[in-house]
């Protein structure tokens, strides 16, 4: 209350003027007596008056100190509790403050110093989630997902060219609407019964085809029927199956299938299935070894190795073809144990005595020792040397054990299995415990794709005579197609007894659409553009369109030597997933899925390159 209000009832009502000297000794006083009475309420209204700033402190800094405060201190008047709420009201206001001057920072920013500070703090939430693991499939953590460049491709210039893929898209869109109309769900289609077909290699697990040519689909840009393929995926793929599966086949077909087609779309329900069936398959490495069971029943755990394995081993293309799904499993779910599987897989296989540098075909997962000395870079060993060589190229060329590993067994397999036939017909020969086999498989075939890949890393300038060396099975192979009646490659082919690149037994004559020939002349083709891989390529979809198209789809056939062919009934889920897609790059310009961004899976399924450099994932720090 202003002092001046209080003068009127101290003055005299009758005095006109009167100034302060003026005033009796009495009237003095009393002045005095009422000035130090205001002085004194004014002290005592600062102390018993309720603190201001404490209650502002109830309304707008609602912290839990504060609360706790006021729970735990029913005496408020203590002393100590009245130190301990000024400490905390100084925080609270350092606080406060605080908050303000960032915000106010914060306004003064550049946007894209903000959404870097967004960026920042979103890897930190991830990293924090990551390091705990992905429990299943459906707790990943958060990934910011981009897309990596050539997805999908321009046109190509030229005419032919032009025409040629848009004919091989529609080998596609007879392919997948036959297996759409008969076998919709099933594993694969019988074209000429025109009904489902299941293989074992996958257990009750449904929909192989489906998963299989997802990827194809979107880069033939037919996305409707990835749209439909999706919502399949999304309702209807199951893998709580009480059932033994191909563990090397699933993974090769349904986690690469899943993880190329989250890679190239982004929808998560690919990670998540991916995820969750790579989490089922763990249980496959409970051996003493670590060296994974060949067949695994999905729902108990319980693995096995195949019956006829010598000695109960498990296969080298088996196991060795984990590595590339695995790594970006572990990626994708932040669970460090796919990748640590794969890798010790490595650490066994290098403390071995390897016969000539070769790797036999067989090893036992309980004693961690070689079985039958059969060494093969077709059926049982293939696709363990392309997983060297890819997942080096897959880690930005990191990866330096994979990369060693890789061109000292091709020096092996130069050295012991690589001949040449009398008429200068490079083969890949077999290996029997010492002795060669002059036979190469169809799906031998593949290395000279996979040999020209790795002939720019090669060491000791050897990327020419690799090239060379590609070039040559690349044309030993056009030769097993062209000396046969159909055009189509057998399974397997001789070089003895007075005949080069033919089958000369029955049970070898057959042709399943298998891809490794046309694999071969893709690679070829975007090294070298030398037009005849793009001609013998062509000469091949001629092959198929004139003898295993049928009304209902794309058949094997029995024997290529024959005048005409004999259907098996099976269209291969491989057929749409690699061969068409094969075809289909191989008349595409080379900037559609870059080898310098992807890296295909043994089923053609395109992964990622992970960058060293991290720019593929923006969100991870360190
Ligand atoms: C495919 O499933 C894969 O390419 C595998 O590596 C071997 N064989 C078939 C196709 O022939």
């Amino acid at each position: 209350m202003p002092v001046a209000t209080l003068l009127p009832f101290t003055a005299t009502p009758n005095r006109k003027s009167a100034s302060p000297t003026s005033f009796r000794l009495t009237e003095k006083f009393i002045l005095l007596l009422v000035f130090s009475a205001f002085i004194t309420l004014c002290f005592g209204a600062i102390f018993f008056l309720p603190d201001s700033s404490k209650l502002l402190s109830g309304v707008f800094f609602h912290s839990s100190a504060v609360e706790t405060n006021t729970h735990t201190g029913p005496d408020s008047s203590d002393a100590g509790s009245a130190g301990n709420d000024d400490r905390l009201l100084a925080k609270i206001k350092k606080d406060h403050e605080k908050a303000l001057l960032e915000a106010k920072d914060t306004l003064q920013k550049l946007p894209d110093v903000i959404q870097n500070d967004i960026l920042a703090d979103k890897a930190k939430v991830t990293k924090e989630s990551m390091g705990k693991g992905a429990k299943d499939g459906n707790n990943l953590p958060f990934i910011e997902y981009h897309r990596p460049p050539g997805a999908t491709g321009l046109e190509p210039q030229d005419p032919e060219t032009r025409e040629r893929r848009a004919k091989i898209k529609e080998m596609m869109k007879h392919a997948w609407d036959s297996y759409k109309q008969y076998a919709w769900g099933s594993n694969e289609l019988r074209p000429v019964s025109k009904h489902g077909h299941s293989s074992n290699l996958f257990g009750s697990i449904k929909g192989a085809t489906i998963v299989d040519a997802l990827d194809t689909l979107y880069i033939m840009e037919m996305f409707e029927e990835f749209d439909a393929a999706t919502d399949w995926v999304e309702k209807s793929l199951d893998f709580n199956v009480n059932a033994e599966v191909s563990v090397f086949e699933v993974n090769i077909r349904f986690v690469g299938g899943l993880l190329s087609a989250y890679y190239l779309s982004g929808k998560e329900v690919f990670r998540r299935k991916a995820v969750e069936l790579g989490e089922k398959l763990l249980p496959a490495f409970k051996t003493p070894t670590g060296i994974p069971w060949a067949l695994l029943n999905l729902k108990s755990g319980i693995g096995r190795n195949w019956p006829w394995a010598s000695g109960g081993s498990s296969i080298l293309a088996e196991y060795g073809t984990l590595h590339l799904e695995f790594m970006h499993l572990s990626r994708l779910s932040g669970n460090p144990e796919f990748a640590q599987k794969v890798m010790n897989i490595r650490k066994v296989l290098n403390r071995l005595e390897k016969p000539q540098g070769l790797y036999p075909n067989y090893l036992n997962p309980n004693s961690g020792q070689w079985g039958q000395h059969h060494v093969s870079v077709g059926g049982l060993g293939d696709s363990f040397y392309e997983y060297l060589l890819k997942a080096w190229l897959m880690s930005d060329k990191t990866d330096e054990e994979g990369k060693k590993m890789y061109y000292d067994a091709l020096q092996a397999i130069e050295t012991n299995l690589m001949r040449k036939s009398t008429n200068g017909l490079t083969y890949i020969a077999e290996w029997k415990g010492g002795l060669l086999e002059h036979k190469m498989g169809h799906l031998t075939c593949f290395a000279g794709g996979m040999i020209a890949l790795g002939a720019d890393g090669a060491p000791g300038d050897k990327t020419g005579h690799q090239m060379e060396q590609a070039a040559e099975i690349a044309r030993t192979c056009h030769e097993s197609y062209a000396r046969t009646t159909l055009k189509l490659g057998p399974e397997a082919f001789r070089f003895d007894g007075g005949v080069e690149a033919i089958a000369t037994r029955q049970n070898e004559k057959y042709f399943i659409l298998r891809p490794e020939v046309i694999e071969t002349y893709m690679y070829m083709w975007r090294f070298t553009h030398d037009p005849k891989y793009r001609e013998w390529g062509w000469e091949a979809v001629q092959a198929l369109e004139q003898h295993c198209r049928v009304d209902g789809g794309y058949s094997g056939i029995r024997d290529v030597y024959a005048s005409s062919p004999n259907y098996d009934d099976v269209q291969q889920s491989f057929y749409l997933a690699e061969t068409l897609k094969y075809l289909y790059l191989l008349f595409s310009e080379d900037d559609h899925l870059p080898f310098e961004h992807w890296v295909f899976n043994t089923e053609a399924h395109p992964l990622p390159v992970i960058r060293k450099d991290k720019t593929d994932r923006p969100n991870e720090v360190e």
